[in-house]
């Protein structure tokens, strides 16, 4: 059977959610901090982070966007995202890796300060950066965040939002952000997933 290593409220819900929506079944490992730091998980997650799949072949997989990409191979309708070669596909390729690449950055600067430098400034730069993102998403020519049509680029913009502890004043004017909040918010995968997370 497949494995996440998981945490509650942490990266490994995108992959939760995916389980729930492609009808997977996974077992779910949490390990302590001091498991993180042992040698044999550092081997499978350098950093020591959250999340890392193991297929039902022993691959591992770390990085929460190498794991969605993986986990899209079980979408055979394609209904979580454009199948490659589409015409859809380098925008949706494009969105989800920005997402992963600066937003979620950004998020952990703001929760972990510490670890970056002086205090207030870090976290004062994380916000202005996720705010500035947040503005590029509102103002993309498309419904959702990756193109017409919902996608797990927006289930991963649901998951750092849903980190965002700032996120009423952040989208109070992001209508379209809103709107799309809403909407995963109201998938019951999403729901059961959200529910059984500690935070
Ligand atoms: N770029 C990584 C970031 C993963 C990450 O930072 N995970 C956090 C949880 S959201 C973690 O493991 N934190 C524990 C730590 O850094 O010690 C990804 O997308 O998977």
């Amino acid at each position: 059977m497949t494995t996440l290593y998981a945490m509650p409220g942490a990266g490994s819900v995108i992959a939760e959610i995916m389980f729930e929506e492609l009808g997977m079944k996974a077992n779910l490992l949490y390990p302590d901090e001091a498991e993180r730091n042992t040698s044999s998980f550092r081997a499978i997650s350098p950093y020591g982070r959250i999340p890392v799949l193991v297929t039902e072949q022993g691959q591992t997989v770390f990085e929460s966007l190498a794991i969605v990409l993986m986990l899209l191979e079980h979408d055979q309708a394609g209904r979580l995202a454009p199948r490659q070669g589409s015409a859809e596909y380098a925008g949706f390729l494009s969105w989800i890796t920005y997402l992963a690449t600066t937003l979620y950055p950004a998020v952990l600067r703001y929760h972990y300060p510490d670890r970056y430098g002086e205090e207030t400034s870090v976290r004062k730069k994380a916000l202005e950066e996720m705010n500035r993102i947040y503005d590029h998403i509102e103002a993309a020519d498309h419904d959702f965040v990756a193109g017409d049509t919902m996608t797990v680029a927006d289930y991963y913009l649901y998951m750092l939002i849903d980190w965002d502890e700032e996120a009423d004043v952040n989208l109070a004017s992001r209508h379209k952000i809103h709107r799309i909040m809403d909407k995963v918010g109201a998938l019951p995968s999403v729901k059961a997933v959200m529910a059984r997370q500690d935070n």
